[in-house]
């Protein structure tokens, strides 16, 4: 499942410069049975299958003994904190990850007890597998290591870095179809533009993402203009 994403673009780049390593473990090599069982019926009966302790816990300490160094161990699953760029902006920080991918219904809740630092979820619905929500976390991740994404001003101007939505932007050509491209952006005039971009981020979220407002860093100029704004909808 791994490959596709991990040897494409911005991963492949990131791992080719020795800025990324990923190991990848498959838990059924961590058993002992000869079915190689990762997952059992529940105790208490009910539906589904629950991912056993044993091969996660053999697997995460086969992991640590091979690095012998600090080591952030996640788990993906519906029921954790929502991952979200400023989630980002902290797991960046640690030299290794462990990120492990359940399948079935769930997983022995002495895996969240006593091996998991933290429980993630890549939002609000339900997957197939962990697989996905790994790779999403990866993939967020490699591009915020210093080096992989070519420039680092286009970090620091994503869409979520200040926490607000990008303004629209337009390439060649000026016009298609009679669909034009907004005069301003057109003009050259550099101070008309850059302030026309910060009314429309913040046009935007308050529009289709207003509960971003509530953490985002404003200057004082720009809360002046979202109360504009405000007014200027109302009407
Ligand atoms: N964001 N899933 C994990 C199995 C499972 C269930 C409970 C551990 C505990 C998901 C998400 C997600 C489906 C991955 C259930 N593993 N993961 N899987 N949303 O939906 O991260």
């Amino acid at each position: 499942m791994f490959k596709g994403p991990f040897e494409e673009s911005t991963i492949k780049r990131a791992q080719e410069k020795d800025f990324l390593k990923i190991h990848l473990h498959n838990l059924r090599d961590f058993t002992t049975d000869r079915h190689r069982t990762v997952d059992d019926t529940p105790f208490g009966g009910g539906a589904g299958m629950v991912m056993k302790v044993e091969p996660i816990y053999k697997a995460i300490n086969h992991i640590k003994e091979e690095i012998k160094e600090k080591v952030k161990v996640i788990l993906l699953s519906p029921q954790g904190k929502t991952f979200t760029q400023e989630v980002a902006f902290e797991l960046i920080k640690e030299k290794n990850l462990i990120l492990i991918c359940g399948r079935y219904e769930g997983v022995d809740e002495r895996v969240r007890e006593h091996l998991v630092d933290e429980e993630l979820s890549i939002g609000d619905y339900v997957l197939s597998g962990g697989e996905i929500a790994a790779m999403v976390v990866v993939d967020a991740l490699a591009r915020l290591i210093p080096g992989v994404v070519g420039d680092e001003r286009s970090i620091k101007e994503d869409s979520f870095y200040r926490g607000l939505l990008d303004y629209p932007q337009y390439t060649r050509p000026a016009e298609f179809k009679g669909w034009k491209v907004p005069e301003i952006l057109r003009s050259g005039n550099h101070r008309k533009i850059e302030t026309w971009r910060r009314k429309k981020m913040l046009e935007k979220t308050l529009l289709r993402r207003p509960d971003l407002l509530k953490k985002a860093k404003l200057t004082s100029e720009e809360k002046k203009w979202l109360e504009e704004i405000r007014k200027k909808l109302k009407k």
